[in-house]
């Protein structure tokens, strides 16, 4: 795919993304998703530069806010937003529900609640990959909340000194429920952590995602030439509060106005637009649009789980769909 193709291709994943947020966080307060609900809306760059910068078999996991990295690697709109409905047509059933999406088609290995828990997941699929001669590399995204987290630091000191293919992605997105960065680390500069273990390291602003791409490509390719892991710290903002029961208010308008000016999302249309890509945009639109409303009657019209369910997924483990 030539770079303007693929422009077009992130403008379009990053639209699908926030769609398909706004729009479930509107069925949401309709009462047609229960439990947890955390938007990624603001942080769409990063899941979807990460994406371009790695392979379909690549490994990836991440932590509950997951829809982004979903829909990024592959899953349909339809999975995903029966998964939030709870329907036996979702990725997992409608079992997991927002903080569990899974799809072992497209490496998207969870969508995880326990905060830091899936990172030496992701040091472990890096270790399965060259335990068995692979060069597939392993992606583990985490908030910066879980970068003071035993098990994070456990999965980054093995990685290291086994020199595992494996990028430790902190998605800072300064807050970790309503505390903010400053008030819980020491250090915020993130990616100096990485030091600690003599590993790469790298730091940037996820505002734009051909950035994003390529700087994550860099700590790619020197996994998959054996030079081992790296820590990336990107600096992202999420719009929405932490969940759908968090009216941010530990934070100012003008933060968030402020965060918003750099959104990654219209810089990639302006530019588009600069580039007389107009009605590749409009049609980008109209399919995201498409696409959403169409997982939205599906996940209404689909079914719940039955009681059949039950025994299977408890007992057996016959869960894989
Ligand atoms: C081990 C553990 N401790 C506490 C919690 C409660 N908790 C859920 S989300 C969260 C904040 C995590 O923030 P961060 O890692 O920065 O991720 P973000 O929500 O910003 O994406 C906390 C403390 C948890 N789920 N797991």
């Amino acid at each position: 795919m030539n770079e303007r193709d693929l422009a077009i291709e992130m403008y379009r994943q990053m639209k699908l993304i926030r769609r398909f947020e706004e729009e479930s966080a509107r069925a949401y307060s309709m009462g047609k998703i229960g439990g947890f609900l955390h938007l990624y809306i603001g942080q769409e760059s990063v899941a979807v530069g990460a994406n371009a910068a790695i392979r379909p078999d690549d490994y990836t996991i991440t932590t509950y806010r997951d829809h982004g990295l979903a829909l990024a690697r592959g899953m349909t709109s339809r999975a995903a937003m029966a998964e939030l409905f709870g329907k036996e047509t979702g990725c997992s059933r409608g079992l997991g529900g927002s903080m569990h999406f899974f799809d072992a088609e497209h490496h998207m290995y969870g969508g995880h609640g326990i905060v830091g828990g899936h990172m030496p997941l992701a040091a472990g699929m890096a270790f399965a990959s060259k335990y068995r001669g692979e060069d597939r590399v392993a992606l583990g995204f985490y908030g910066e909340g879980a970068s003071s987290i035993g098990a994070t630091h456990e999965a980054m000191s093995l990685a290291a000194l086994w020199k595992l293919p494996c990028i430790f992605i902190c998605e800072n997105n300064e807050y970790a429920m309503g505390t903010s960065l400053e008030r819980s680390l020491s250090l915020t500069d993130i990616s100096r952590k990485a030091d600690a273990y003599g590993m790469a390291k790298d730091r940037f602003v996820a505002d734009d995602v051909f950035m994003v791409r390529d700087r994550i490509g860099a700590a790619v390719k020197r996994a998959r030439a054996g030079e081992g892991p790296t820590l990336i710290e990107v600096r992202t903002y999420r719009y929405r509060g932490h969940s759908m029961s968090d009216p941010a208010k530990y934070r100012t308008k003008d933060e968030v106005d402020d965060a918003k000016q750099r959104d990654a999302l219209y810089r990639l249309q302006h530019q588009l637009e600069e580039d007389g890509a107009t009605a590749e945009i409009e049609k980008a639109d109209a399919a995201v649009e498409e696409e959403v409303q169409d997982a939205i009657k599906f996940a209404d019209e689909s079914a719940d789980p039955g009681p059949d369910l039950l025994a299977p997924t408890t007992y057996k483990g016959e869960f894989a769909r």
